[in-house]
């Protein structure tokens, strides 16, 4: 087993890393850029590398640089978290030529994965229902136009080099086409540097559901059931939860297996998820595999209480699946909100600055994935992503019911946070009703605004008070003059 991991992230999922690490006795190597110094998760490691500079370039993203750290540390192996260089094949690659062990799949699964066209003839040879379409980028207007025939309207106009929902052009009838096949050019173009694009069938009313994957070096490979991830902005998943209200039990052994099959085709090892949108009528379609581990990752920790970070470092290290698919049962129900430094009042724009007041919703059933602490900071340079708010109930009511009084609790000062649009979102009756398709959003939430009477943002204004009060009041108000906001100014104007 490894004595020393390098973590090649930070923010929350550092933290949750370094978590498991140590209570498998590993000691953990720290990387950040200068603004990090005092970050969570340079004060949770056994020992902290600098990296360079703020901008991700010179320090998250500098593979030149962590792979001196981790010659400098004689760390055995990288854990390169999500985002940064989680999916990035020439790293992995590198690590792979330097002798130091990448907690992740094989090189050549990110790289073919990767690449949706390889990714989708592999499906296809699989046995993998994919979307109907196009196999590759199109840019004949007549040749786009018999295909659109071909698979009927509407259809949705992608950009091949795009992803992540961006550059996607809805078209219902054959005399649009034309047109937006011309704009979906231009802004792949302008987007991915790329301007082809292709089509599919477009799946209304469809849901994101997508199968947690793990599979070891000795030809196990397992799923762990399905993530419900339809709640999503501007192609952004804010609620995830598992199980999905959609499934049936035998729904769910067909698209876990569909699942398997494809990780298996791509030769795939380690932790990945394989996305499917699932259309009305129970038909499923592969989308993508995310080659990392995810996001939402604890919502599956919760209900098979299994801890995914220790299988990925287990199978890294050579060990073998610690579960066959027998073994694994979803127990109750659990959903996780993301807690970002946005304000959903202004576009949901980044909200970065210092954490002046936290307050960690405690109790049952509840798990809080935090990269932040009161008195330090929501730098500008990254991914706002703050921490998660995961919880864990027998059914889809008590947990709904669990994070509803959990948010209540969440109190963050010095930066805004969506927990009140989060409350709304579980509150509405679409949501209850299990009716979360991937147009929840833009259909129920397009129109929102906080509630007036927010009792909500009264207890804010009492804790403040009693805090302002409690440390001499005068020095606490005047930290407004050297920077630190007061909640009074957090807050906005009061409102009778
Ligand atoms: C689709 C689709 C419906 N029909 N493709 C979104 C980004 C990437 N994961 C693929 N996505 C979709 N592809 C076809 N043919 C629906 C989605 C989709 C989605 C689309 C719009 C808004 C939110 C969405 C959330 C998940 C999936």
């Amino acid at each position: 087993m490894f004595r020393r991991i390098l973590i090649a992230n930070r923010g929350e999922i550092a933290c949750r890393i370094m978590a498991t690490c140590r209570e498998m006795g590993i000691e953990t190597v720290a990387v950040h850029s200068a603004v990090d110094a005092t970050a969570a998760h340079v004060l949770a490691a056994d020992r902290a590398i600098l990296l360079g500079a703020d901008e991700p370039a010179a320090s998250y993203l500098n593979q030149d640089r962590i792979m001196a750290a981790a010659r400098e540390t004689k760390a055995e192996a990288i854990h390169p978290g999500y985002g940064f260089l989680a999916e990035n094949h020439v790293f992995a690659a590198r690590c792979e030529d330097e002798g130091v062990t990448f907690i992740g799949p094989p090189a050549a699964a990110i790289r073919d994965l990767g690449d949706k066209t390889v990714a989708r003839q592999m499906m296809m040879d699989s046995g993998v229902p994919v979307i109907p379409g196009l196999q590759h980028a199109e840019t004949d207007p007549r040749k786009l136009a018999d295909e659109a025939a071909r698979i009927g309207y509407p259809v949705l106009i992608k950009a091949a080099a795009g992803g992540g929902g961006k550059g996607m052009r809805v078209v219902a009838s054959a005399e649009a086409l034309g047109e937006a096949a011309e704009a979906a050019g231009r802004e792949a173009a302008a987007a991915f540097g790329s301007g082809a694009i292709y089509i599919e069938k477009y799946l209304a009313q469809a849901r994101h559901v997508e199968f947690q994957i793990m599979a070891d070096t000795h030809g196990n490979c397992i799923h762990l059931l399905e993530r419900e991830c339809s709640i999503q902005r501007r192609h952004q998943k804010i609620i995830e939860e598992t199980p999905s209200t959609a499934l049936t039990p035998t729904l769910r052994a067909e698209m876990g297996a569909a699942a398997v099959r494809a990780a298996r085709a791509a030769g795939y090892v380690n932790a990945g998820t394989v996305e499917f949108l699932l259309d009305p009528e129970g038909r499923f379609y592969f989308l993508e595999v995310n080659t990392r581990l995810q996001v939402e990752h604890p919502i599956t920790e919760m209900v098979t209480g299994i801890d995914m970070v220790r299988e990925q470092i287990r199978i890294a290290a050579g060990l073998p699946l610690a579960y066959a698919q027998a073994d694994i049962a979803g127990r109750g129900h659990a959903i996780e909100c993301r807690i970002y430094a946005e304000d959903p009042q202004n576009d949901f724009l980044p909200t970065p600055g210092p954490v002046a007041y936290l307050r960690i919703p405690e109790g049952p059933g509840i798990r809080v994935d935090s990269g932040i602490y009161a008195g330090g900071q929501v730098p500008v340079a990254y991914d706002p992503i703050m921490a998660k708010l995961i919880v864990h109930a027998e059914d889809r009511e008590a947990a709904i019911a669990r994070m509803r009084r959990s948010l209540g609790e969440y109190v963050i000062m010095g930066v805004k946070t969506p927990i009140a649009y989060l409350r709304d979102v579980l509150d509405h009756e679409a949501f209850r009703a299990g009716a979360t398709f991937t147009d929840f959003i833009p259909r129920h939430m397009a129109a929102w605004s906080p509630a007036q009477n927010d009792a909500h943002a009264a207890a804010l204004a009492f804790i403040a008070d009693d805090l302002t009060a409690s440390t001499g009041g005068s020095e606490r108000r005047d930290q407004a003059s050297v920077g630190v906001p007061t909640p009074w100014q957090t807050l906005g104007a009061w409102r009778s």
